[in-house]
């Protein structure tokens, strides 16, 4: 720090420490006023620290080093068929890292050089058409911010709290800033004449992974906001989530974000694959399938304080932050309910929610010890309101492992300690 503490700002600071010791919220300086971190000169004012040649790749900081995905470890059978989650505990705002951005591969993650990338487009085309990357980056592109849910998030809370942290309960999800080509610039280059009345078309998407993880998409959503996408957060793809193209469906459920594009087919029916009717397909009380549940409802939970991130303070002011979500668009509206469910108040949004991307929320309020039940409860610009366990319950019966979007209770003691509980 070069900046000298003027005699005013000393004074404010001063007043501060005083203020925060009389609250119960001192640390080492409350007790007798000399803290060595403020009275001595430390080590790192003393030596010289890296030099610019010692990272040319940066990681977090060594102190950071708990931030990190983890996976469940009962869940699956084998690593290869499996999932990580992201540390939403640990983050803020609502960009997520590549480096710590959940993981669901069916057949492992595969290495894939640019130049062996080939993209083919065909099916009830005029000119089938067969890209290498340095094609894909010849169209003009676009950046846009989405977030990526795996339907099966939250789906191991159906039957009852389950998880005790926010990152294995919620963190099947990822945010990030996508620059890629437009689905409908590569299938108009390839003549979409061919094909007829588009209405009752559909696009047959895999990958070029062993699982191929083949998906069908109507073709009104392919011609709409679907992206072509090979950078994430401004720069490549991680090998993790399809390097170097992958599939980037706003709003719709993860399953359908191809990663290692490598097909495209125009179809006139839907294919019917493994992954959209054995998979990611829930069943009611009566046994009836839902079919096509492809558009992620609005969601929303709070990821401080969680059971991975307690209170950490004294008594006096709180924040309480969390994220919302719809794949049906914007988030207009957060509520925070410290009792369960019985009152609500209005949180801040951090800033206006961009449409089927994350949303940062907080409540900047205060707490002298009470136990609290934590909810959130989001709302989106259809007028859709998050439901609560019990409702959503009512409608899907309890045979549902997808497309869990209920409220979330975190129980939170005296001590700050916070628990995944469920009130009805
Ligand atoms: N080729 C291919 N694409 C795939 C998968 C896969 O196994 N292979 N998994 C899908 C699933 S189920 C999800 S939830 C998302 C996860 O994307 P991520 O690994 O970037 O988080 O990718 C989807 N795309
Ligand atoms: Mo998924």
């Amino acid at each position: 720090m070069n900046r000298k503490l003027t005699s005013t700002s000393r004074r404010a600071f001063l007043r501060g420490s005083a203020a925060m010791a009389a609250g119960g919220l001192a640390g080492a300086a409350g007790a007798n006023g000399a803290d060595p971190l403020i009275t001595e000169t430390q080590d790192w004012a003393i030596y010289t620290g890296a030099g610019v040649d010692e990272t040319p790749y940066g990681l977090p900081i060594r102190f950071e080093e708990d931030v990190v995905r983890r996976n469940v470890e009962w869940l699956t059978a084998s690593p290869i068929s499996s999932i990580n989650f992201t540390p939403i505990h640990a983050l803020d705002g609502t960009i997520t890292p590549q480096g710590c951005a959940f993981e669901r591969h069916h057949s492992g993650a595969i290495e894939l050089r640019k130049e062996d990338y080939r993209l083919m487009i065909n099916g009830l085309v005029a000119t089938p058409l067969v890209f290498d990357y340095t094609d894909i980056e010849r169209f003009p592109r676009e950046n846009h911010v989405y977030f990526c849910e795996c339907a099966a998030n939250t789906g191991m809370e159906w039957a009852g709290a389950q998880l005790n942290g926010v990152q294995f309960t919620h963190g099947m999800i990822h945010n990030m800033e996508y620059t890629g080509v437009p689905l409908r610039t590569l299938l108009n280059e390839a003549g979409l004449g061919a094909a007829g009345d588009l209405a009752d078309k559909w696009v047959y998407v895999e990958g070029a992974d062993a699982s191929s993880n083949g998906r069908s998409i109507p073709m009104e959503k392919a011609l709409d906001d679907v992206l072509v996408a090979f950078k994430a957060n401004g720069e490549a793809l991680r090998m993790e989530h399809g390097y170097p193209v992958r599939l980037v469906v706003p709003g719709w459920e993860g399953n359908m974000w191809v990663k290692w594009l490598r097909r495209i087919e125009v179809t006139d029916m839907a294919v019917g694959s493994r992954e959209e009717t054995s998979k990611y397909t829930d069943v009611y009380e009566d046994g009836t399938a839902r079919k096509w549940t492809w558009v992620m409802d609005a969601k929303s939970v709070i990821t401080s304080p969680s059971p991975q991130s307690p209170v950490r303070h004294g008594h006096g002011p709180m924040v309480i932050s969390g994220l919302a979500w719809s794949g049906h668009g914007q988030i207009t509206r957060v509520d925070v309910s410290r009792d369960g469910g019985m009152s609500w108040e209005t949180a801040r949004l951090g800033k206006q929610g961009d449409s089927k991307a994350l949303t940062r929320f907080y409540l900047d309020t205060t707490w002298s010890g009470e136990e609290m039940l934590l909810q959130s409860r989001a709302m989106d610009e259809t007028g859709y309101v998050q439901p609560t366990k019990t409702q959503l319950r009512e409608q899907r019966g309890e045979n549902s492992v997808y497309h869990n979007n209920c409220i979330q209770t975190w129980y939170v003691n005296a001590e700050g300690v916070a628990e995944n509980v469920e009130v009805s």
